[in-house]
């Protein structure tokens, strides 16, 4: 998978009372068993979001599958965009009282949700790929798919003519079949004037998106790229926190922005990112450090691509893995980054 575009198609709601090791007396009841409702979330593509809520009573769950139902019929077909539909769920139970069991079941549908989200990260294999000769960017293209099965594999453009790029792109574009992502990266290269130029006839290039076409702080100049290229132009690595992204926002700067970890302000910085991309309804996608940023992409409500880079790979005790086209998120508290100490060992040099 590579854009994550999720759409529920069912929710089932089983219930389950499990004995408790240790029964709880209260002052009002004592609870023998856990009454816990199992939700399945079930989406078009295929991933399914789990959890489960605490029916406090035996027929507390039967309760709450019921509003799970109501709820369903409210979002079937929708995309699981978590925080929009927290919001719609909640406005559908409004009238009924948006309190307790409705409260609860809103809950548990929004974990669900959040659950199917970070199951399925898109990604893009970002190495390599520069400005090497057409044949043999085509090899490596099929090489770096083959890697991990991915469906998506960066280009760098900005050889010294139009002529020339469209040679490397059209030699990877066939090489790799119509139906892989080219996201292409012009690493701030060009004049705004020659990259509406080439930008135009990358047009009908099927490329997925323009990267850093022009010096990152130029926000006039990208603002203009975008509204003459239709092919949707990426910018973001270059974000120096939040602000700097509200303002490409406010300049209409870019149609998808990527901030990166080191420069937004780490997890803290990524996260007020995010929120002003949901705003503003722009795609997300990562720059490098995608050990870190799988996370994060995971709770970002417009996530779009994670870019993938193995640079780091040979100093991690546990490399990210990438199957099929998705990256598998370490489950583990924390990252899941650690040194391999003879590797860092052996590469380390002084400070
Ligand atoms: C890039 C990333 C890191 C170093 C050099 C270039 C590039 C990208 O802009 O987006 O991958
Ligand atoms: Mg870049």
């Amino acid at each position: 998978m590579t854009d994550i575009r999720l759409t529920i198609r069912d929710i089932t709601v089983r219930s389950v009372l499990v004995p408790l090791a240790r029964p709880l007396a209260t002052r009002v009841v004592t609870i023998e068993q856990a009454p816990l409702l199992l939700l399945d979330l079930q989406t078009e593509e295929g991933v399914t979001g789990r959890t489960y809520l605490f029916g406090y009573t035996a027929r507390g769950s039967v309760h709450m599958a019921a509003l799970l139902h109501d709820i369903l019929a409210m979002t079937r077909g929708d995309r699981v965009a978590p925080v929009d539909l927290f919001a719609k769920a909640t406005k559908g139970l409004t009238l009924m009282g948006r309190q307790g069991l409705a409260a609860m079941a809103v809950s548990g549908f929004d974990v669900a949700c959040w659950d199917a989200l970070a199951q399925a990260a898109g990604v893009y294999n970002s190495n390599g790929l520069g400005l090497i000769a057409p044949e043999a960017a085509a090899e490596q293209a099929q090489a770096l798919l083959a890697e991990g099965g991915f469906e998506a594999v960066k280009i760098r453009l900005g050889r010294a003519t139009l002529a020339e790029d469209l040679a490397a792109l059209r030699a990877v574009r066939k090489a790799v079949g119509d139906n892989v992502l080219l996201p292409c990266d012009f690493n701030q290269g060009l004049s705004v004037a020659e990259a509406v130029r080439r930008g135009r006839a990358l047009d009908g290039e099927g490329v997925h998106w323009i990267e850093e076409p022009i010096v990152y702080d130029d926000l006039e100049g990208c603002a203009k790229i975008a509204r003459e290229v239709a092919t949707p132009i990426q910018i973001g690595e270059n974000f120096y926190g939040p602000r700097a992204m509200a303002e490409a926002i406010a300049a209409r700067a870019a149609d998808y922005m990527m901030p990166d970890l080191e420069r937004i302000g780490g997890v803290t910085g990524w996260l007020r990112a995010a929120a002003l991309a949901e705003a503003a309804n722009i795609e997300l996608s990562s720059h490098i450090f995608p050990e870190v940023s799988c996370h994060l992409m995971a709770v970002t409500p417009t996530r779009h691509l994670l870019e993938y880079v193995d640079w780091a790979a040979p100093i991690l005790a546990d490399p990210l893995r990438v199957e099929n086209g998705q990256v598998e998120i370490p489950d583990v508290p924390g990252t899941g980054v650690a040194w391999n100490e003879d590797a860092v060992a052996k590469f380390e040099v002084e400070l």
